[in-house]
């Protein structure tokens, strides 16, 4: 009988255990699929998916900024460190042919916003760019997250696009040329 019951509470710390480890399996399941992440198109319309954790070990900022009459403190890192990790090059190698690059920040709900990469490359100017990932240091909600982007030197918040799900690197010299001496809009008062 003795070691009926040994038997017994042995096979159900088995079982316990049992648990135990597929309950740990599931939760880390369920956080990886939970994980942002983040599409980055480049130009060539390769796609590079970025995890949330392919970004946590870059250096991130703080700003304090007004959205609206609402204060809010945001944090993430800066947009350009996110594109050289998608592979987007900056400084020396945006002249040329790809100094009329852009970045297309696309949302869920279908906004878009366009940025030159001069406008966010260090090498060119001082303006700065977050890809803000908490605001008041919690994780960005529904509405606003995973990312956003925040230009705390805009004087309003229309290109502080919530929502980001992907952001497309588009070289302009691959669009038609602009001639100016062809037969469309070039007589001004015409
Ligand atoms: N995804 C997404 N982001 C967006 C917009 C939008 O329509 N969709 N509107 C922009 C505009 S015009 C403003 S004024 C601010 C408003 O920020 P709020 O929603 O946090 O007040 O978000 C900007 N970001
Ligand atoms: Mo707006």
């Amino acid at each position: 009988m003795i070691l009926h019951r040994t038997t017994l509470l042995l096979s159900l710390r088995r079982i316990w255990m049992g648990l135990a480890v597929c309950c740990a399996f599931l939760a880390s399941a369920a956080a990886t699929a939970e994980e942002a992440s983040l599409s980055v198109i480049d130009a060539s319309g390769h796609e590079h998916s970025l995890a949330a954790s392919a970004l946590a070990d870059l250096p991130r900022q703080k700003v304090r900024v007004k959205v609206h009459e609402a204060d809010a403190e945001f944090a993430g890192p800066l947009l350009r460190d996110v594109l050289a990790r998608g592979g987007v090059k900056f400084g020396d190698e945006l002249k040329g042919r790809r100094a009329a690059t852009i970045a297309v920040l696309e949302a869920t709900d279908g906004y878009r916003i366009a940025l030159s990469l001069h406008d966010i490359d260090p090498a060119t100017t001082d303006t700065v760019a977050i890809l803000a990932d908490r605001r008041d240091g919690q994780p960005l909600g529904v509405e606003e997250g995973p990312y956003r982007l925040i230009v705390p030197g805009d004087k309003r918040p229309i290109r502080w696009i919530r929502m980001i799900r992907s952001i497309r690197i588009v070289n302009l010299n691959d669009a038609p040329p602009q001639s100016l001496d062809g037969d469309a809009g070039d007589t001004p008062g015409k």
